[in-house]
């Protein structure tokens, strides 16, 4: 058979091993896109020291916001290069948080979960994004607003997150307890565990 002509994704040195590149924006939802009223929503950080901060929506758009943008790369092997975010660094969130805690579970409203490190949410690494190319966050992409950690596989960016609370050990998510890998970088192809 002939081997020319065709340009190998897995060459392309912008994509993780075993992803290939689309245009498209897939969805990918566990369950129904909830409908949250900006009115109700909130953002919450929980350390153990018992503090809660806490985010109304008009809070959260009234703090320092960046344009982001990022490869984004899915486990089911889509990957999406260049997307254009507007969101709220967690270095802003995570300021007046003190912790003694290394672990992170974000929770969403809907029920869904993933764990993280803390040191991988900050220096720049993470967001809490309410834009997507320059639109607001569509509901099924996580409006009004969602986690975006680009640097580990897309099942990491909690849609709807809810709330980030401490924990001690690094207890698994949703996918993680069905398998998925507890850390999840691309770039090492950290898929299941
Ligand atoms: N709350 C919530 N967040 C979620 C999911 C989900 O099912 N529920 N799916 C995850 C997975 S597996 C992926 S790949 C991305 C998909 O985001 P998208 O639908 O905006 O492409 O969201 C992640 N965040
Ligand atoms: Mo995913």
């Amino acid at each position: 058979m002939a081997v020319f002509g065709g340009r190998r994704r897995a060459d392309d040195p912008d994509l993780p091993p075993g992803q290939y590149l689309t245009h498209d924006f897939p969805v990918l939802s566990a369950g129904p896109t909830p409908t949250i009223d900006p009115d109700d929503w909130e953002f919450s950080i929980r350390a153990e020291t018992g503090g809660i901060h806490r985010w109304s929506w008009p809070e959260l758009l009234a703090l320092p916001s960046e344009d982001i943008t990022v490869d984004i790369h899915c486990v089911t092997s889509w990957s999406k290069l260049g997307t254009g975010w507007r969101g709220v660094s967690l270095d802003t969130l995570f300021a007046d948080v003190e912790t003694g805690l290394d672990f992170v579970m974000a929770h969403s409203y809907g029920g869904y979960t993933t764990n993280l490190i803390l040191d991988e949410l900050l220096d720049g690494q993470a967001w809490i994004a309410y834009e997507y190319d320059g639109e607001p966050l569509a509901p099924e992409h996580g409006g009004p607003a969602r986690l975006l950690v680009p640097h580990l596989y897309f099942w990491k960016s909690a849609k709807w997150v809810r709330r980030l609370v401490m924990q001690s050990e690094d207890h698994p998510g949703f996918w993680e307890q069905y398998g998925y890998h507890l850390h999840g970088d691309p770039w090492r192809e950290e898929r299941y565990a």
